[in-house]
């Protein structure tokens, strides 16, 4: 049988060689929240994808959340991804950065006591991760209209950034419950400006964001990632499918590179989550659509079998095996990861996965 995974895409301006792409996975090893040395390798390793993703990378201290994850906004930064970005496309690799900004998803800890910030004055059920351990999460403060455009800034600047760090391309973190996502939502957002209400409404800061990412990078080497059934991060909304219908229609005539749509996982259903199909989706959406959520190899051929996605995104057979091309192609076996060391640490379950060769 023809493997649809090992036959070539073209994303954007991009031919890759494959539609095995690294999800972005959040790994917390930039201690100084730059980009180093270790970072570099992990990345070189993992560079036969059809595309990388990057780890999400905050576009302003506002957007932190999480311990010892990388930044995008100033000349350090820089100077720290541009080693990822060259080592990458050494091997003829293909890295895309992604763009974050976690809105409540934070702690007073990481701004100097203050509160993080969102959509609404709703505090998600759950727990920080700090640097003191999990704390519960606080309240936000609710955005001003004065301040919008300011973050909508931020993500231009921190795509400038990527640009001059040599990326291929951005992508927008609009998933998993961060700040694009709590907008998104009516469980989250509760505006009663213009950004709140309407699907229209709810969906403007995502589109704002979006097109001043566009100014920067051209539509063509810009995707979205959004999780339309996602329950992570406390998301909830009165009718996802509908409004991820009309989100989807209204991204796709902006010809981006891709819409990556993350698959309803466990944990959403657990969660009661609305399960939206991958089939509304691509009627909705026309370019190019990347899928991930659980998938191993033989779902992965079934999706692009199918027609129901146009290449695949993996994250924890990522983390376990840098050569997983090579292990798809031979049919050989897999590294297990080992879920203690996904976040944090040193190069110990990072960069030590063998590969086969
Ligand atoms: C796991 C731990 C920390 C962050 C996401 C960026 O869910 C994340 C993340 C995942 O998108």
């Amino acid at each position: 049988m023809t493997s649809h995974l090992q036959s070539p895409i073209k994303i954007g301006p991009y031919q890759l060689p494959n539609r095995i792409i690294m999800a972005p996975l959040t790994r917390m090893r930039a201690p100084e929240n730059t980009p180093t040395d270790l970072m570099a390798t992990y990345y070189e390793q993992r560079a036969s994808a059809g595309l990388i993703i990057s780890e999400a990378s905050s576009i302003s201290t506002q957007g932190v959340g999480y311990p010892a994850t990388p930044y995008i906004f100033n000349a350090a930064h820089v100077a720290g991804w541009k080693k990822i970005t060259a080592a990458v496309h050494a091997k003829n690799g293909h890295i895309f950065l992604q763009l974050w900004h976690v809105g409540r998803v934070s702690h007073p800890d990481f701004h100097n006591g203050e509160l993080p910030v969102a959509p609404s004055a709703i505090a998600p059920k759950g727990k920080a991760f700090t640097a003191k351990g999990l704390q519960d999460f606080v309240t936000p403060r609710a955005l001003e209209l004065d301040e919008i455009p300011g973050i909508v800034a931020d993500y231009k600047n921190a795509a400038r950034q990527a640009l001059e760090a040599g990326f291929d391309g951005v992508e927008i973190h609009g998933a998993n419950g961060y700040l694009l996502d709590q907008f998104l939502r009516d469980g989250s957002n509760t505006r009663t400006d213009a950004y709140g209400g309407s699907y229209e409404n709810r969906a403007r800061f995502l589109l704002e964001v979006t097109a001043a990412v566009i100014d920067v990078w051209g539509a063509e080497r810009v995707g979205i990632r959004l999780s339309p059934s996602g329950t992570f991060n406390d998301m909830a909304d009165s009718n996802p499918e509908a409004f991820f219908v009309y989100l989807a229609e209204q991204l796709s005539p902006l010809n981006l590179a891709y819409l990556h749509v993350v698959d309803a996982l466990e944990g959403d259903i657990r969660h009661g989550a609305k399960v939206i199909s991958l089939a509304a989706l691509r009627k909705a959406y026309e370019g190019t659509l990347i899928v991930c959520g659980g998938y191993d190899q033989a779902r992965a051929e079934q999706v692009l079998e199918q027609g129901q996605a146009d290449a695949v995104a993996f994250g924890q057979l990522y983390i376990a095996n840098p050569d997983l091309v090579e292990r798809f192609k031979l049919n050989a076996p897999l590294n297990k990861p080992h879920a203690a060391t996904f976040y944090g640490g040193d190069a110990k379950g990072y960069t030590d996965y063998p590969s086969l060769t």
